[in-house]
């Protein structure tokens, strides 16, 4: 959402909140261009319809600040409630009282964590913090999120309880740009459950699912200028839990392994981190069969300029890699994968085969063609590796018993824009795309419809909806099946494309635009940024690859093997059905973009049937460095993520919600006998909750729900543990009283 919107949107607060008499004296927000916001006190009286507002900055400098007597500028909350650690507890709430709030927590208090009514904010701190031990696991374990101080266990804790409490299954979605530390959050929910849910059963499982992130990340995470360890695809991980809510396995869905990666690195970036850690163990007895070297040695590795991270030690993650390897057996298989057949090899990369009707002729091929099919090659080996560590991790998670419920936890890669993005930035975006959608649609919509559809007085916020921009992309005649459709043909370019996209949206689609100064890219408005994606868009869904050379590799390497064969099954069965370069492979050709289409709205009706839980992650500056908030960067962030709008509904809305009747039957222990002798149940929930909870406010009586505001479902269940825990007292006594 842009600045500008958002200013709308305070104005109109500000209208109807503000009076000019809160501005006698008072503490005001100004724009900044450099801290966003600067606090300003205001020094003379100011009478409704001035123009000016005399302020004084906090460094002391005085100003007349011209204003707009219809849209004064936001006020300041008072001193007391700055810290809060629920954002909707604010009372004034705008964009400079969030951020204010969120930078005095952050840089005087060093807490990371807020929340902003149902999402947890967490500010990535760079730094090593003493809050994720067992102790403080347990600490969390049973307790309400309204008790504690805000932290990733509480999100996962109410995940879990929410789960047992309605038979529900549930996701933690955690999302935030790249390096903003999705995957740092997504790993600790994974080891609170793996610690409050342990099986007694199968006392290793928990082990397992916590064993599955070093492999992914060694072999799906690599450096990149934003963040040193940052994951090149995504992941949902579904745990699994039986009928007394003990971890009994857990499943791995990944999406869009970047692959381009694996043959180009830009500077100061690597490759994945496995071919360094492989590298740096190159003369560990069990790798020295991979005749390895330096990982200056290889081109694929020392492209980006640097083959080393600072504060990484690739030969101790090797070890950790190893280890967490289930077997060793898998790592042996992993390796004997990339044993290729030397004379073959030397043939195929060079050669190919065309076959015509009268004759069959090997071809040499050029230089150009013979660097694209090795690259070709190297992407694909490198993406059938990861499907299958996959796989087979997924095989190693699934434990005998039935799944009774699961928690899915989420960690895509972030929101991205860089001087030069190509389709896999496309792709990422269009995937936090959904995801905000899915947000929007959760938090937003399906809230007012309800409160509609139950009667509740409720004023609607106006919230953006990025529709558009997914229509733009996947819609019908959209970027994407226009992609498939110029695939299609078989002299399909990168121009036809985009002159088709810049024929159908520029001048037509607001959100589309065509660069003034290049033929060669687009750019699309997305909901956090405008991304400029260049041409070469169609290469990825070009094959290059010679059907013979990829067809002879695999039957000439691998057959002996039957685990090696399958990761290449697949490309045995389509390239061999079709052995004739000269035509473009059109089954693979239009399913990249299309496939990606279809696996994100399946993750989408997963995460639709499942109750989410969010968690936002916030990267505080580019630097990396510790606990340094820069307000533009959060600003931005903020903004993009919806943030705001979720305070403004958060602390207007209710949001927890129970039938009658499952009030009633809950709540029935704190009902008197008079009250339960109502005929009306109806009648006798709202009795019972107004003599309860005297602040009337707190809950809305809608037509079959109860409505109430945060906190009170936390009260009721203390009321009710309180009345059993009494119970039982009474109970104890009397048995002891007959014996
Ligand atoms: P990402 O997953 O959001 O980026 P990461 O989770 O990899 O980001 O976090 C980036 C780095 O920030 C980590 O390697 C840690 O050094 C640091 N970090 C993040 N969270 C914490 C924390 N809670 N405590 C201490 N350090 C933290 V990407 O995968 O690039 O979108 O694609
Ligand atoms: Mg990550």
């Amino acid at each position: 959402m842009s600045l500008l919107s958002f200013f709308f949107l305070s104005r109109r607060i500000t209208k109807i909140q503000k009076t000019s008499e809160l501005y006698r004296y008072n503490r005001v927000w100004i724009p900044d261009n450099e801290e966003v916001w600067r606090s300003a006190e205001i020094t003379k009286n100011y009478k409704a319809g001035d123009r000016f507002l005399h302020v004084q900055l906090e460094d002391g400098t005085e100003l007349n600040y011209p204003v707009d007597p219809a849209a004064l500028p936001p006020l300041r909350n008072p001193d007391i409630l700055v810290g809060e650690n629920d954002l909707t507890a604010l009372s004034y709430l705008h964009e400079p009282a969030v951020l204010h709030n969120l930078k005095v927590r952050f840089v005087e208090s060093k807490l990371i964590y807020t929340y902003s009514g149902i999402i947890l904010v967490a500010i990535n701190p760079y730094k090593e913090l003493p809050i994720y031990g067992d102790a403080i696991i347990h600490a969390y374990s049973g307790q309400n999120m309204g008790d504690m101080d805000p932290h990733i266990f509480a999100v996962a804790e109410e995940a879990y309880k929410q789960m047992a409490r309605n038979n529900k299954n549930q996701s933690i979605i955690v999302s935030g740009e790249s390096g903003a530390g999705k995957t740092v959050s997504a790993r600790y929910t994974m080891r609170y459950f793996a610690t409050v849910s342990k099986s007694s059963s199968n006392a290793h499982v928990e082990d397992k699912v916590l064993a599955s992130n070093p492999i992914t990340e060694a072999v799906g995470n690599a450096k990149t200028t934003r963040n040193d360890n940052s994951s090149r695809f995504g992941k949902y991980t579904e745990i699994s839990f039986d009928q007394s809510y003990q971890i009994i396995g857990a499943n791995m869905r990944t999406y869009l392994l970047e692959k381009s990666r694996v043959v180009f690195q830009s500077e100061n970036e690597r490759n994945y981190h496995i071919f360094y850690q492989l590298c740096a163990s190159a003369m560990q007895p069990e790798f020295k069969h991979l005749k390895l070297g330096s990982a200056e040695e290889f081109n694929y590795t020392r492209m980006g300029g640097s083959t080393v991270i600072e504060g990484v030690d690739d030969r101790a993650n090797m070890v950790e890699t190893q280890k967490t390897f289930l077997e060793d057996k898998h790592l042996g298989i992993f390796c004997e994968l990339l044993d290729l057949n030397c004379d073959k090899m030397a043939q195929w990369m060079c050669h190919r085969k065309i076959i015509t009707t009268s004759e069959t002729v090997i071809k040499p091929m050029t230089r150009a063609q013979a660097v694209n099919a090795r690259d070709a090659l190297a992407k694909k080996i490198y993406s059938h590796l990861f499907d299958f560590i996959v796989e087979r991790i997924n095989q190693a998670l699934h434990f005998p018993g039935k799944q009774h419920t699961f928690i899915g936890v989420l960690d895509i890669y972030g929101f991205e824009t860089f001087d030069v993005n190509s389709f896999e930035q496309f792709c990422i975006n269009y995937a936090n795309e959904k995801l905000q959608q899915q947000f929007n649609l959760h938090v937003f919509k399906l809230e007012q419809e309800e409160y509609m559809k139950e009667d509740i007085p409720w004023t609607l916020i106006d919230f953006y909806d990025n529709q558009p921009v997914i229509d733009l992309i996947e819609a019908k005649m959209g970027i994407l099946e226009l992609l498939d459709e110029e695939c299609l043909l078989p002299h399909g370019t990168d121009e036809n494309w985009l002159q088709k996209l810049y024929n159908n949206f520029v001048n037509k689609n607001a959100l589309f635009e065509k660069p003034r100064m290049s033929n060669t890219s687009f750019i699309v408005q997305h909901f956090a940024d405008k991304v400029e994606c260049k041409q070469r868009i169609t290469k990825y869904l070009t094959v290059i690859l010679s059907p013979h050379f990829q067809f002879h590799l695999c039957a000439n390497s691998f057959q002996d093997n039957p685990v090696s064969i399958s990761p290449f099954s697949s490309t045995i069965n389509i390239r061999s059905a079709r052995p004739v370069l000269k035509s473009p492979n059109k089954q693979l050709r239009m399913t990249v973009g299309s496939k990606f289409r279809s696996s994100l709205s399946l993750l989408m009706v997963t995460l639709n049937a499942t109750t989410p839980h969010y968690v936002r992650c916030i990267k505080p500056n580019d630097e990396k460095l510790p606990f340094e908030f820069d307000s533009k960067r959060v600003a931005q962030q903020l903004r993009a993520c919806g943030v705001l709008e979720t305070i403004r509904i958060s602390a207007q809305s209710y949001p927890s919600r129970w039938t009658y009747i499952e009030f009633f039957s809950r709540y029935s222990i704190l009902m008197t006998q008079q009250e339960l002798s109502i005929n009306d149940k109806k009648q006798i929930c709202k009795i019972v909750l107004q003599r309860l909870i005297q602040d009337h406010n707190q809950y809305q009586f809608g037509r079959t729900k109860i409505f109430f505001r945060a906190g009170q479902v936390a009260y009721l269940e203390k009321l009710r543990s309180d009345k059993l825990r009494h119970a039982c007292i009474v109970i104890q006594k009397s048995v002891r009283g007959w014996l």
